[in-house]
């Protein structure tokens, strides 16, 4: 099995593999996009794009500069349970694309309605131990997302964010996303427009963590962010 199988395989039967470890970014993407084809020829639909290492800090743990994106599926959307190795929860700011990206106008113009969200991340690695190349072919972890309500799209740098899962809560601020979840819009445009991946109207944006996950265990989920959503729903 080739890399994208392998990872494939690793997610249709939530069971951990070791990491790779020796991909470039180059080759990290071009395994992405293989893994995305065997989703499609299973049905799935893209839906939208992900991004990860938003935050500085994370970038400086993972010893990264660059923004890293993955594609989000119709099997994602509302997947928050079912077959998953060791999901966490992140809140997230999600953005929708009313337009295809193609450079002839700033990426800012081709949104039109921003919402809380919660993404699902599950690592197809054992322990979430991973490179910053392994976590690109794994889709950047990828596993599901909910949307909370859409509301015409608006500045929402300095807000505060909360997450719950059960018993335990993390706050942060939606400052933490690359100083503001707009600038995570213009490092998607510049990434995907490197490694040829497309940007189509209906798409959503998942803009990057603004906190720690938190392990997705039994209870209720709930994010907030300051003027959007609330977003929840029930653990597993
Ligand atoms: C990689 C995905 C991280 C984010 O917002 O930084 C991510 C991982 O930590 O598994 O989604």
């Amino acid at each position: 099995m080739n890399h994208a199988e392998t990872l494939h395989k690793a997610q249709r039967t939530a069971t951990a593999i070791p990491n790779f470890g020796d991909l470039t970014v180059e080759d990290a993407y071009a395994v992405q996009h293989s893994l995305i084809a065997l989703r499609e020829r299973d049905g799935e639909i893209v839906t939208g794009v992900k991004l990860g290492f938003t935050s500085e800090a994370k970038m400086r743990q993972m010893g990264v500069s660059e923004v890293i994106v993955g594609r989000l599926t119709s099997a994602m959307a509302g997947r928050t349970s079912e077959n998953l190795v060791h999901p966490k929860a992140e809140p997230e700011i999600a953005y929708r694309l009313s337009r295809d990206v193609d450079g002839t106008v700033p990426i800012l113009e081709c949104v039109d309605a921003v919402a809380a969200a919660v993404e699902i991340i599950d690592s197809r690695y054992r322990d979430f131990r991973f490179t910053c190349t392994d976590v690109i072919a794994d889709n950047a972890s990828a596993a599901g997302y909910v949307i909370g309500p859409w509301q015409p799209m608006t500045v929402v740098s300095d807000r505060t964010v909360r997450l719950t899962v059960g018993s335990s809560i993390v706050e942060g601020s939606t400052s933490a996303i690359l100083g503001d979840p707009a600038n995570a819009l213009t490092a998607l445009e510049e990434v995907a427009r490197r490694r040829g991946i497309p940007l189509r109207a209906g798409y959503v944006v998942l803009a990057g963590a603004a906190t720690v996950a938190l392990p997705l265990t039994g209870g209720h989920v709930e994010c907030s962010i300051d003027g959007l959503g609330p977003v929840s729903f029930e653990g597993r």
